[in-house]
This record gives C-alpha cells, sequence and structure tokens, in this order.
C-alpha cells in the first residue's frame, strides 16, 4: 500500500485559478465538461507536467487551448497532460453515472436528488483535476436537466442566471467568488422546498437563507433555521467573523457518509443534522442539530477562508472549527454541562484511540486514506489541544491571536505551523514546546502525589505520555514532556471554600509545586474543568472524594469526583481485591453520595442529569491493561441494581416530580426529562417491576421523543410481553419516517436484553434494513458495536457480526466500512479468549481479496 507523507509535501507544479463546470444532469448519465485555466505555480517545481487526479474516470475528450490533443497519458486512475507555456486552458469531457455511485463520494443519486460529497478527495470522482487542497480556484458552474426531476439546482455562491429550454429542461449558472479548493465545491439538483429566512450581518448585508429538504419535511426545519441565524451573530460576537456572500443554502440529504459538510455557501447535511420536532427528536438531537449547523457555519472561515494546505493540516480547521462549535453550544445552554458531555465523548471515542493501534498525533506524519483520519483524535483532542491555548493565554489574549489567525492567513492554504504562530504572536504566548501536542500521539499520564508540612502544602506532578504504535515507520517509542495547564483550587475541609483557582503549567518529566499558609491540608482539585486532556492519577482517600463531589464549584470537577467514586470502586471489584464487606462499604458511600446529589437543592435537573451517569463500560475498560469485559459489565450492572434498590424511594419521587413537568424546550424541562429516564434505568435494574410499569406509564403518555425513546430504551432491556407491544406501537406510529425507523433499530441493538445477538441478527432481515443507507447501517451495528455485553459475548458471536458487516459494506461503501474496524482492534486491550476471537475475524477480513484501501489501513494496522 502506498503511504503519503506530510515530509514529502511538494507545492503544485501547476495552478488552476479558474474553472468552469458544465454539468449535464442525468441520475444514471451525467456528463460533466470542465474548463481549467491553469497556470505554471511560480513556487512549484517547473515541470511541463500537470498531474489531474482522477478515480474511476475515463475521458472521453482533452483539449488543450480550444485544440483536442491526444498525448496524455494515464498514470493509474490520474491524467497527465505534458504543458509547454506559462498558461494553458485544458478542457476535459467526462461521464459519470450518480446512481450506481453506492459510496456516496463523488456526485451520486439520493431518493430521486443529485448531490455531491468531495472532502477529502471526491471531486476526483467528479472530473480530473489536481485534487488537493493547496489549489484554489474560482468557480464558474452550468448545470442543465430534466425540469420536472430536477425543479432546484444549486451550487456554491451565487446563482447569475437561469433559463428553460423547449425540451423540458431548465439550466441555471452559479458563480462563486471566493477562491476554493475543489473539496469545498458542491452541487444539487432536485425536487426540494426550503425552509426561507434571512439574516442582516453586522455591517448591514442581507443573507438570504434557505434550508432545502424533500416535501413534507420542511416543518421539521425551524430548529435548525432558529440554530443557523444564532451561529451567525455569534461567529460575529465571539471571533469577529462575519458572512461573505448574500446566499447560504443548507441541503438535507438522506443518504450521507459523515454528519454534514461545509461546501462554500452550500453546506450539505444529513438529515439527521437538520429535521426535528418535539414528536420525533430527542433533546439530544435537539443539541446535536445546533451542534453541527454551528460547526458547518463556523468552517467558511476555519476551514473556507483559511483552508488547508494539505490533508495532513486537517486538524487545523477540525480542531479549531470543534473548539468555536463546543464554545458555541456553551453559550446558548449551560457551559457546565457541556463541558462535562464533551470530556465524556473525548474520553469514550479519544482515549481509545490514543491508547490503541490506530494512535496518532493531531497532526499526522503519514496515511494511506486519508478518510480512515476524520477522528476524534484529529477533531476532539485537536480542540482540546487549542483549548489548552485559550486557557494559558485567557479569552482576550486568545482572541487576539485567531484574529491574527485570519488575518495572516485569510484566503490561503496555510498549516498547523502558522495557526500556533498566530497564536503566539497575537496572545504573546510561547509555545515551543507546547508543539509537541501537535506531533505526539498518547494520553499524558499526570501522577500526583501531596504532601503536607507545617503550613505549607506541597504537590508532585510527573507526567508521562505513553509509547505509541504510529504505523508506516512513524513509532513513538520515546515521548519528551509537554506543557500541560493544569487549574486547581484547594479546598478548606471546614467551610468547604477556596482561596480561587490558580493555574499550573507542568512542562517537566517530575515538577513540585508548593502552597503556604494552610494550617490544615485542604483537599485538592485537579484539572478543574479539564483544563488538560490527561489522564489523572491520584491515590487518594475516599471521604475527598464525596467531599468534592458535594462541595466542589467547579461543575466538571464535582463530576469528575463523583465519578472518581464509582471508577476505583468498579476497579477494585472487578480486579475481586474487594472482601464482601468492603465492596458493601464502597457501594453505600456511592448510595451515599448519589442521595446527596438527588437531594441537592440548589442543582439545576440538567447538571443533576451529569452527576448520576455512570461511567461507561468502554471507559472502565480502558482503566485495566488488559479488561475483561464480562466481569465489568458484571459488576455496573450489579452496582446499578444496589443503586436502584437503595434508592428505589428517592427514584420513585424523582419520576414522579420530573413527570409533572410539562414539555418546554426550557431547560428546567429538558432536564426533567433527562431526569425521567435516568430514574427508570436505575430502577430497570433494583426494582424491575416498578420501572416496568412506569416505562410504560411514561411510553404512553410520552408527547416528545425524549420520554417516548427514554421508556422504550428501558423497555427493550427488560423481558415480558410490553416489550414486543411496544415495539410494535413504535414501529406502527413511525412508518416511512426514516430518522425514528433508525431509533427502533438502535434502541433493540444497543439494548441490555439478554438476547440482543438473536434481535440484531433478525433485525439485519427486517424489511427496513439495508446496507446502502449508513444512517440505517450506524443505528444497527453502530449500536451493537459499542453496546458491550452484545459485541464482547463470550461466544465471539458479536465479534463475528461486525466482521461480516464490514466484509459485507466494504465493497458497497469502504468509507462506513472502515469506522467499525476499530472496535475489532482493540482485541490487545482485552481478556486473551476474546482477544483472540477478536483478531481472528480480523484476520478473515484481511483475507478478503479485494479491500478496499480504507478497510485494508485499518486492518493491517490493528494487527500488525
Ligand atoms: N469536513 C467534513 C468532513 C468530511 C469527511 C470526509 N470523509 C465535515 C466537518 O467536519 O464539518
Ligand atoms: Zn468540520
Amino acid at each position: 500500500p502506498s503511504v503519503i507523507r506530510r515530509e514529502d509535501y511538494q507545492p503544485p507544479a501547476w495552478l488552476v485559478p479558474e474553472i468552469a463546470l458544465d454539468f449535464a444532469l442525468g441520475l444514471d448519465a451525467t456528463h460533466v465538461t470542465s474548463k481549467l485555466s491553469v497556470r505554471r505555480n511560480p513556487d512549484g517545481n517547473g515541470s511541463r507536467t500537470m498531474r489531474l487526479n482522477g478515480d474511476q474516470l475515463a475521458p472521453l475528450a482533452v483539449r488543450v487551448d480550444g485544440q483536442a490533443v491526444n498525448d496524455w497519458r494515464l498514470d493509474g486512475p490520474d491524467l497527465l497532460l505534458d504543458l509547454a507555456g506559462e498558461a494553458h486552458e485544458v478542457e476535459i469531457e467526462t461521464q459519470l453515472n450518480p446512481a450506481a455511485n453506492s459510496q456516496l463520494m463523488g456526485l451520486y443519486a439520493s431518493h430521486g436528488m443529485l448531490c455531491t460529497q468531495c472532502e477529502a478527495e471526491g471531486f476526483r470522482r467528479i472530473a480530473f483535476f489536481p485534487d488537493r487542497p493547496d489549489v484554489l480556484s474560482t468557480y464558474r458552474v452550468r448545470m442543465s436537466g430534466d425540469k420536472a426531476a430536477f425543479p432546484i439546482l444549486l451550487s456554491n455562491g451565487n446563482c447569475e442566471a437561469t433559463g428553460e429550454s423547449a425540451d423540458g429542461t431548465h439550466w441555471a449558472e452559479w458563480h462563486d467568488p471566493w477562491p476554493k479548493p475543489c473539496y469545498l465545491f458542491a452541487l444539487v439538483a432536485g425536487d426540494l422546498v426550503a425552509n426561507h429566512d434571512s439574516f442582516t450581518t453586522r455591517s448591514g448585508r442581507e443573507v438570504e437563507l434557505n434550508i432545502w429538504v424533500r416535501k413534507g419535511d420542511e416543518s421539521r426545519t425551524q430548529h435548525a433555521m432558529d440554530s443557523l441565524k444564532r451561529s451567525f451573530r455569534w461567529d460575529e460576537q465571539a471571533f469577529g467573523r462575519e458572512y461573505d456572500l448574500d446566499l447560504f443554502n443548507i441541503v438535507a440529504v438522506s443518504d450521507f457518509n459523515m454528519g454534514a459538510m461545509e461546501n462554500k455557501g452550500l453546506n450539505v447535511f444529513n438529515t439527521r443534522y437538520v429535521l426535528a420536532d418535539p414528536e420525533t427528536a430527542t433533546d439530544s438531537d435537539y443539541d446535536a442539530i445546533e451542534g453541527v449547523i454551528g460547526h458547518e457555519y463556523f468552517h467558511n472561515w476555519s476551514g473556507n477562508r483559511v483552508t488547508c494546505r494539505d490533508w495532513f493540516q486537517l486538524s487545523l480547521k477540525e480542531g479549531f472549527t470543534v473548539l468555536r462549535d463546543q464554545m458555541f453550544s456553551a453559550d446558548m445552554g449551560s457551559p457546565a454541562v457541556k463541558r462535562i458531555e464533551d470530556v465524556r465523548v473525548l474520553r469514550a471515542a479519544q482515549f481509545p484511540e490514543d491508547s490503541g493501534p490506530l494512535a496518532h498525533p493531531i497532526r499526522p506524519d503519514s496515511y494511506q486514506e486519508i478518510s480512515n483520519f476524520y477522528t476524534a483524535t484529529i477533531y476532539n483532542k485537536g480542540a482540546e489541544v487549542i483549548r489548552m491555548m485559550r486557557t494559558m493565554a485567557g479569552p482576550e489574549r486568545f482572541r487576539a491571536g485567531t484574529d491574527l489567525y485570519f488575518d495572516r492567513n485569510d484566503g490561503t492554504a496555510a498549516t498547523c505551523e502558522d495557526f500556533v504562530r498566530a497564536i503566539e504572536d497575537g496572545a504573546g504566548l510561547d509555545l515551543k514546546q507546547f508543539r509537541l501536542w501537535y506531533s505526539q500521539s498518547g494520553t499524558p499520564q499526570v501522577t500526583v502525589t501531596t504532601q503536607h508540612s507545617g503550613d505549607t502544602f506541597t504537590l508532585k506532578l510527573t507526567q508521562l505520555v505513553p509509547p505509541t504504535p504510529n504505523h508506516d515507520g512513524g513509532a513513538q517509542p520515546e515521548k519528551q514532556p509537554m506543557p500541560i495547564p493544569l487549574k486547581l483550587a484547594l479546598f478548606d475541609r471546614e467551610t468547604g471554600t477556596h482561596r480561587g483557582e490558580e493555574l499550573l503549567v507542568l512542562d517537566q518529566a517530575e515538577q513540585s509545586f508548593s502552597f503556604a499558609g494552610y494550617a490544615s491540608a485542604p483537599v485538592l482539585s485537579i484539572n478543574r474543568g479539564f483544563s488538560a486532556p490527561v489522564a489523572i492519577d491520584f491515590e487518594r482517600p475516599v471521604e475527598d472524594l464525596v467531599f468534592l463531589a458535594a462541595h466542589d464549584d467547579d461543575a466538571f470537577a464535582r463530576y469528575e469526583a463523583m465519578q472518581s467514586l464509582v471508577v476505583r470502586h468498579l476497579i477494585a471489584a472487578v480486579s475481586s481485591n474487594l472482601a464482601e464487606e468492603a465492596r458493601t462499604a464502597e457501594r453505600e458511600a456511592i448510595v451515599q453520595a448519589l442521595r446527596s446529589i438527588l437531594l441537592d437543592e440548589a442543582l439545576d435537573d440538567l447538571m443533576r442529569g451529569e452527576l448520576l451517569i455512570l461511567p461507561a463500560e468502554g471507559y472502565l475498560a480502558e482503566q485495566f491493561l488488559v479488561a475483561d469485559p464480562s466481569a465489568i459489565h458484571a459488576e455496573r450492572e450489579a452496582l446499578k441494581a444496589w443503586l436502584g434498590t437503595k434508592l428505589r424511594g428517592d427514584l420513585e419521587a424523582l419520576h414522579d416530580r420530573v413527570s409533572a413537568v410539562p414539555y418546554s424546550r426550557d431547560a428546567a424541562a429538558r432536564g426533567a426529562r433527562k431526569l425521567k429516564t435516568q430514574a427508570l434505568t436505575y430502577l430497570a435494574a433494583g426494582a424491575p417491576d416498578e420501572a416496568r410499569r412506569r416505562a410504560i406509564a411514561q411510553y404512553c403518555a410520552a408527547d416528545n421523543m425524549t420520554d417516548r425513546q427514554g421508556a422504550l430504551m428501558v423497555l427493550a432491556g427488560l423481558d415480558g410481553p410490553e416489550r414486543g407491544e411496544a415495539l410494535a406501537d413504535f414501529h406502527g406510529r413511525y412508518a416511512g419516517n426514516a430518522l425514528v425507523i433508525d431509533k427502533w433499530f438502535s434502541l433493540q441493538a444497543g439494548s441490555l436484553h439478554p438476547k440482543v445477538l438473536e434481535h440484531a441478527k433478525a433485525l439485519a432481515e427486517h424489511p427496513d434494513f439495508t446496507m446502502n443507507n449508513p444512517n440505517r447501517v450506524r443505528a444497527l451495528y453502530m449500536a451493537l458495536a459499542v453496546n458491550p455485553q452484545a459485541f464482547h459475548a463470550p461466544s465471539g458471536e458479536g465479534y463475528r457480526i461486525i466482521g461480516d458487516l464490514i466484509r459485507r459494506l466494504d465493497p458497497i461503501n469502504p468509507q462506513t466500512a472502515a469506522r467499525f474496524v476499530p472496535s475489532l482492534g482493540r482485541w490487545r486491550r482485552i481478556e486473551p479468549a476474546r482477544a483472540a476471537l477478536m483478531r481472528a475475524e480480523l484476520e478473515r477480513i484481511a483475507a478478503e481479496p479485494s479491500l478496499s484501501k480504507d478497510v485494508l489501513e485499518q486492518v493491517t494496522k490493528s494487527l500488525g
């Protein structure tokens, strides 16, 4: 397999300042004519040869400066052309079959509509072109097609002309004045209706906003539109960024490989991140829509106006834009709750990446298939790294840094180094050593020990960045210490208060920090707000955790204390070094802590809900060098049952209280709904009959999807006739609503029911299941892959189901298939019997004769 390396970067020999594309549209035959004005790059290597990337394209005609030529040649999928002069016009014709494009990259058909996905390397499936992000062009797009089939014709920028022909076709011409790389090109043609609105920017530009959906879906677009307008306003206020066109279009597509795509002026979205109403979308769905709408909009500056020089710089736009969307969502809702959720995602998705066979730095040094690098590391750890710079600089100075970054790099394809330098210069920080965060992979482990003598409290901190494989010759066996910003506070045990938060930067392997004036030993609260994406190892008395769980004024730290209390108990219980008496004592400590959270009147319900969440099994597994998933599952369920039994009265009272809160979208009502289902979850473990009764009542009374889905989730995990009845009712009620039917699949595949694997196999045969829709595939199989008791069934059947899926899906949609490999790739960290089964499954995949580059890279790295 060919490996692309960051150090091999060469500027392009030829630039394409302008491109004109002409599409004669048809679902199974689209004719494309591309006219490129090309110019020799003064900073290039001077080669006469222009490389035009292609992927399954055949050139029907090639013209240079108007003359047909035939001295072009193919180099694999690419077309090479020798050009003698300084500037030429290159024209190439190709023909595509969008209906046959099941990969959903390039131009494809979805429910009779045509749309594109070009990032990262999809444009080469549409036209021969130097498909690399450092070639920026202004685009003119003309498209024509049957007016009845494609009444709406959209592309980037502004529509400049439209017309009709006598043969029933019509056409439109679009022009985007902003130069862009081809990965930001988009085209949509279909029978769509819009929610129209407008936004006036701070300098008075009137922007037309449209959210385009299939007929019948328009009533579910208002939340997305409101989120879009809030995003426009927020980016002006928080980052000084204003929109730069008169039109902003969003199109919702139901067949889509990921969440959404930030094409200039024409964002294409998975329907999942657009459509919502209370009846069909949960509160989490609403939050996700707001976050993704914001994310794609914010890319207009962090991604489009300033783009990436090469794909190694992906985190330049993705890490920064994730940070921006996190800050936006925090400002729109509860910053405390948002921070806790973001850390939970990081720990669930990114920490395992960093400690597994696919570990890579946020700026990788090599890749085989770039689609495999749209990871939690690039996105979420990338955001954490920039957040640390912000923490060290403070908000104002950080803003000066980002202003400088946008100023300096506007209109260019930049690097992570450009970003760091702008923050250094604009914020006045020295980030020399900090750059290690870009090149070293692995989650740093910080060990804390404390000492108190006289009136001085001393903190001894050590850091260790574990070795990581980083394939293709880039292994990182030894790491250097990195600057780790740690926010901390020292609490007085008597008063429950502290003297103010401090920021320490640990930048050596080992360092001590002393604090004078503490006559009695304070309680340390460290890594407050999760100021650094590290794992903290701190042996401390249980009383201190109980104290912090009750008193810490930093919401994240309070959550963390609660989590630690549970994590350390479960680790001890799983490692079976807990005598029965100690186990009971520890469980009782957790009961007390949870009870005080249930009863604390100062807490809002959204935050109370966070504090009630038990650490995920995946996160617990991470705490072991080699994990036994059955033991973790059993201990965690046993604790849940214990809590459900001991707190039954409190939980029933809670369920009664929150069930009386009427539906609204305000924080109090959302908090009530979150707790409603959490109460049921604990009761289901400790008092199943009571839970069943309440879940049925909640299901029947539900006037919103949050309550209905929550109740159904609980019922789906329990036995009894109500289970089947409720599932059938749900399916019948929402037949035809693909996003809700996805939930129906997920709930069953993700359930605690002992027969979950049997259910999953039956679901794969259900008439509503299809391998051609990524949302449906993920609904069934991703839910299963992240359901520990199903995936890790001792028989290996869970592994087999996921392995079979990968092999069957790869020829249809390699990008989506490759996303399932990392679950099996964790074998080294799982007990030996299962590890062998997981490995065998990977080997079975590897033995397939013609694997995609995507799956092949993930499988070989996971085995290697
Ligand atoms: N930039 C796109 C991701 C494209 C993924 C291609 N495999 C969405 C986003 O991050 O906003
Ligand atoms: Zn993004």
